[in-house]
């Protein structure tokens, strides 16, 4: 007989509670698991009565800041975002993540990747392709070549910056095209054969443009030109007419219909016969191919002056020394880097006056922060300085009568407090981890929540940031916002530079900008020459911002002691100094969003670009064929001096 047990008397059955006791059972035994394992929400998670009261005086806001939330079993299961391919980088300072979504305007990440970490951003912005074509010949002399390939990655990198994918093609993509076999039989001279081959690497690959390894864009970002050729929509097949066949772009069906019409010519039905007429049409300013298929096939466009086409007739009258070293075989060689090291600089000088005003500095919490401007700072100077070339007195072929740069007259280069938006300025910013910025500002060592919840100020860096733009009557939702399009929108983000203060070396700026940037300056004060190259003197620091005072060489050594330390503690894996990290982001909730932001924004440019760099690797003009280490940093043949 089974034993009835009983309770206060009563008797009760022991057997297995109903289903949905069950269920319940599980969910309290979850929720107790849940406040044991993440605890409940600190103090610092909370939003402050300062929070609140402005919620309430501006109804309009959005929400209160989105904090990190208590999980909620009982919620509503919220997927987890995928992760992307290639969102994520390593870093020192824990993992780069981000997530590429439409919403990456709304303020806070974490409530669209509920991830902490992860920052989100704007949808990649697909780089149209450019493509060239090189060859070298196959009895060249191997510096030679390495001389070409560094042209070649001059190109690359250019149009790299302007927003485009560039590629170098070779007779391999030719001898794809289904034409290739009949083409050979055409028994052509060499220059139209090339002339050919170019055209059926180009429709090998499809849409696109085509463009001489010699034709870089030379202006500023938003040209004309360059802006349509970026959008990638070619209703005809076309060329530039002062460009000739340098510069090409059409539909894919364009240019395979365009190589089939070359080829049905009537010249070819009988070539002994019309021998010296396609001779005659092959030398013809523009090529064999622009010459000899029908003109309503292909259409001359008229409005380009974004590009610059560094043709042998323009290297032989305006840049006469460069082009004898090119015509003498033993000075070849020298040749080809002088014309790279004059393009780089052509390249500059145009930076430079795209921006009338010159190079900001923004530096928004001037007091105790030298340390933390110096990259920022050493950029700027570079950037102003007038650009090393073999011919100071040139101008690139697309505007022969720029103004050459004068070191007596150079751009301005000032530290502003706060961003100023005008498209005539450039502006070069550094984000730093609130923690780096507290240490800094308030000068402590180490910080502790007393301190901070007493003595700092919440988000000052997003606030100095954005004053001059918002004024000061803004929520930091707002100013997070404002500053997120000013780093990611193409307008703003071709005028201004972020970097994180924590990040030591920024090893692309030669793709961000298109050219490399000065390596050595002149010590006399004047322009000097060194191996055919003129060095000119680097600028001054800027002016310290108005009524800062500028502080003594012994506070700086300890703000760069200070700068170190913080570094450490944001890398640092000790729990107790990781608390204090997660306290000060948590207190500093926007200055955290935009460090994450700006930080995930340059990382995902280096990963593009090291993904693209890995694709090319085996193509002429990649950093491998010319030399240069990958990822090494800055085009250091460009100084050998
Ligand atoms: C090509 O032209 C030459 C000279 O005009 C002629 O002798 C020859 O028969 C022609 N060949 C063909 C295949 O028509
Ligand atoms: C080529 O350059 C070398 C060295 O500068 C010089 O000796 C030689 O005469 C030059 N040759 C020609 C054809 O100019
Ligand atoms: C900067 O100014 C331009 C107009 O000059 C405007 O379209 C843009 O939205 C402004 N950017 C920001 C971040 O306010
Ligand atoms: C700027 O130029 C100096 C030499 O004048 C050089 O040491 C420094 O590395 C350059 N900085 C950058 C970012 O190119
Ligand atoms: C999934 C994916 O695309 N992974 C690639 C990420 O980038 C590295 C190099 O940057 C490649 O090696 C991976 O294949």
């Amino acid at each position: 007989m089974p034993v009835q047990r009983t309770l206060c008397g009563y008797p009760i059955r022991l057997q297995t509670p109903p289903r949905r006791f069950q269920l319940l059972l599980a969910l309290v035994l979850f929720v107790i698991v849940t406040l044991g394992l993440f605890g409940t929400p600190s103090s610092a998670d909370i939003p402050s009565y300062e929070d609140v009261v402005d919620h309430v005086k501006n109804p309009h806001l959005p929400s209160i800041p989105d904090l990190p939330s208590v999980p909620n079993p009982f919620g509503p299961s919220a997927h987890k975002p995928p992760t992307q391919p290639n969102s994520t980088s390593s870093s020192s300072y824990r993992a780069i993540e981000w997530f590429s979504d439409f919403k990456w305007r709304s303020p806070f990440s974490s409530s669209t990747t509920l991830d902490e970490n992860r920052a989100v951003l704007p949808p990649l912005i697909e780089r149209p392709p450019i493509y060239t074509y090189y060859d070298a010949p196959s009895k060249q002399d191997k510096a030679v070549s390495e001389a070409e390939n560094r042209l070649i990655l001059t190109w690359r990198r250019a149009w790299w910056a302007q927003g485009f994918r560039p590629q170098v093609l070779s007779s391999a993509e030719a001898m794809e095209h289904p034409q290739y076999d009949l083409v050979q039989r055409l028994k052509l001279d060499k220059k139209s054969e090339v002339e050919i081959m170019r055209w059926l690497a180009w429709g090998h690959m499809g849409s696109g443009v085509l463009a001489n390894w010699l034709a870089v864009p030379m202006a500023e970002h938003d040209n004309a030109m360059l802006s349509f050729l970026r959008r990638n929509r070619f209703p005809q097949l076309s060329y530039i007419d002062a460009l000739k066949n340098a510069v090409l772009y059409g539909e894919g069906a364009a240019v395979n219909h365009a190589i089939q019409k070359f080829v049905d010519n009537p010249l070819f039905k009988n070539t002994t016969a019309n021998k010296d007429e396609i001779l005659k049409l092959g030398k013809q300013n523009g090529g064999i191919m622009i010459n000899m298929i029908p003109k309503g096939d292909i259409k001359e466009d008229k409005k380009a002056n974004g590009i610059a086409y560094y043709s042998t007739d323009i290297i032989g009258t305006e840049y006469k020394s460069v082009s004898e070293k090119l015509a003498n075989s033993t000075t070849k060689v020298e040749g080809l880097d002088l014309l790279a090291n004059l393009i780089n600089s052509h390249l500059h000088l145009t930076f430079q006056e795209s921006f009338p005003e010159g190079i900001a500095i923004v530096k928004p919490v001037p007091e105790h922060t030298t340390a933390l401007m110096y990259e920022a700072i050493d950029i700027a100077r570079n950037l102003t300085q007038c650009p090393t070339t073999p011919l100071p007195k040139s101008c690139p072929p697309n505007r022969l009568k720029c103004k050459f740069c004068d070191p007596a007259k150079l751009s301005k280069l000032e530290l502003l407090a706060s961003y100023k938006n005008s498209t005539s300025l450039y502006t070069v910013g550094t984000v730093p981890h609130p923690y780096t910025l507290t240490s800094l500002h308030y000068t402590k060592d180490t910080l502790d929540q007393e301190f901070l919840r007493r003595e700092t100020q919440r988000n000052l860096w997003l606030f100095g940031e954005s004053k001059e733009l918002l004024g000061d009557g803004v929520s930091e939702l707002e100013r997070i916002v404002h500053f997120k399009e000013t780093v990611v929108t193409p307008e703003s983000a071709s005028r201004s530079l972020w970097l994180t203060a924590e990040r030591v070396s920024h090893d692309d700026l030669d793709y961000v900008f298109g050219f490399s940037l000065p390596q050595a300056a002149s010590k006399t004060g004047e322009a000097e020459v060194k191996s055919g190259l003129t060095l000119f003197p680097r600028p001054g620091m800027p002016e310290p911002i108005k009524d800062v005072a500028e502080p003594e060489e012994k506070w700086i050594k300890n703000e760069e002691e200070r700068l170190k330390k913080a570094r450490e503690a944001i890398k640092s894996k000790d729990a107790r100094m990781k608390s204090i990290v997660d306290m000060v982001e948590k207190w500093n909730l926007a200055d955290t969003e935009a460090w994450k932001f700006s930080r995930a924004w340059s990382a995902r440019r280096r990963v593009e670009r090291k993904k693209w760099e890995e694709d090319e690797q085996k193509f002429a003009g990649s950093e491998r064929k010319s030399g240069v280490k990958p990822g090494g940093g800055g085009l250091r043949w460009t100084d050998r001096i």
